[in-house]
């Protein structure tokens, strides 16, 4: 079985994406389990739409991906859209390590940022917006728990636009990992890794860049110079008139954490049940940011994916 061959099987790339990667074009992958997981029912889909919309709207083609009936599938139909945006559609969170279990049952499911870039890789896309990385959870020591995220990027060479990640998570022990895998964090006109819901952490990012031109420079060399296959981490902080306030982000984290613990909740459940604590308790002030960061993102990744097509 020959590359092109095995993609297939794996993996079906909607016309629309497979003309703009053939004719050299921008094409931006998004992922699935934020809408599936991360945003409620209704707003899931009016995000789903405007994202796309922002990605073509800056000249590139939008990539969103998801698993349905056993099928990988790079670039959505507007139905293929709204069905994974539907509760009743019971879409599982698969990481990379699920894609095989889903594809080989038969089962449908939305991509994290993992399964994302290892598919988007596939279909030879090499640009993916998302919301926030996944990454080390605080009490890593002992619950040991790490996102697939940090791994797939260590070996996947993607670059992926996010607005750094959730405070709920162990950040300077994110970054640690990240240095440890080899991939390069650049933070997008700023010095300071981003913290989803606020511009800024008190942790440093290695590298600054300023536009998109930037970018794509660093992008350009890392794939083209140095020796390795990791991907790229873009850091882009939420807009300025979204970031949430940052006394109700103190609270809403501390009343989080406290239900997590009480809940026992664990693993992949970490994520979505903490987020929907957020958009809940801040009465949809959470949301909004959390809809004008990944929009922002989509922009941006776009924006670069034109600058490495050469299509500007
Ligand atoms: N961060 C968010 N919203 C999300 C996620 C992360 O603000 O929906 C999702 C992404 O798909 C990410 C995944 O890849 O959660 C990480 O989950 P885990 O920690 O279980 O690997
Ligand atoms: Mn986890």
């Amino acid at each position: 079985m020959d590359f092109s061959e095995k993609e297939a099987a794996v993996l079906r790339v909607s016309d629309e994406v497979r003309s703009a990667l053939a004719d050299g074009g921008a094409v931006v992958a998004l992922e699935s389990t934020i809408l599936a997981h991360g945003l409620p029912p209704g707003r899931n889909l009016t995000v789903a739409r405007e994202l796309e919309d922002i990605v073509r709207a800056a000249g590139a083609v939008p990539a969103t991906i998801a698993v349905l009936d056993g099928e990988a599938v790079a670039g959505l139909s507007a139905a293929e859209l709204e069905r994974v945006c539907d509760p009743s559609s019971e879409l599982v969170k698969l990481s990379r390590r699920d894609l095989g279990a889903a594809i080989g049952l038969g089962r449908s499911g939305a991509t994290t940022v993992a399964s994302t870039a290892a598919l988007a890789q596939v279909a030879g896309i090499g640009v993916f917006a998302t919301g926030g990385l996944g990454g080390v959870h605080r009490g890593a020591r002992e619950s040991w728990d790490v996102s697939a995220d940090l791994a797939v990027l260590a070996e996947t060479p993607v670059l992926v636009v996010c607005s750094g990640v959730k405070s709920v998570l162990d950040i300077p022990a994110t970054l640690e990992l990240l240095e440890t895998s080899s991939v390069p964090v650049l933070g997008y006109r700023t010095d300071r890794f981003p913290a989803f819901y606020l511009r800024e952490s008190d942790q440093a990012v290695p590298w600054r860049v300023d536009s998109p031109a930037e970018v794509a420079a660093v992008v350009a060399a890392h794939r083209g110079e140095v020796p390795g296959s990791a991907g790229v981490l873009l850091a882009n902080p939420i807009p300025v008139e979204a970031e949430m306030d940052r006394e109700l982000h103190d609270r809403l984290l501390a009343e989080g954490l406290a239900l997590l613990a009480e809940r026992k909740v664990r693993g992949k459940d970490v994520t979505p049940v903490l987020l929907a604590h957020f958009h809940q308790a801040s009465a949809g002030v959470s949301l909004d940011a959390n809809a004008a960061l990944v929009r922002s993102n989509a922009d941006l990744a776009a924006r670069v994916a034109v600058e490495l097509s050469g299509a500007n």
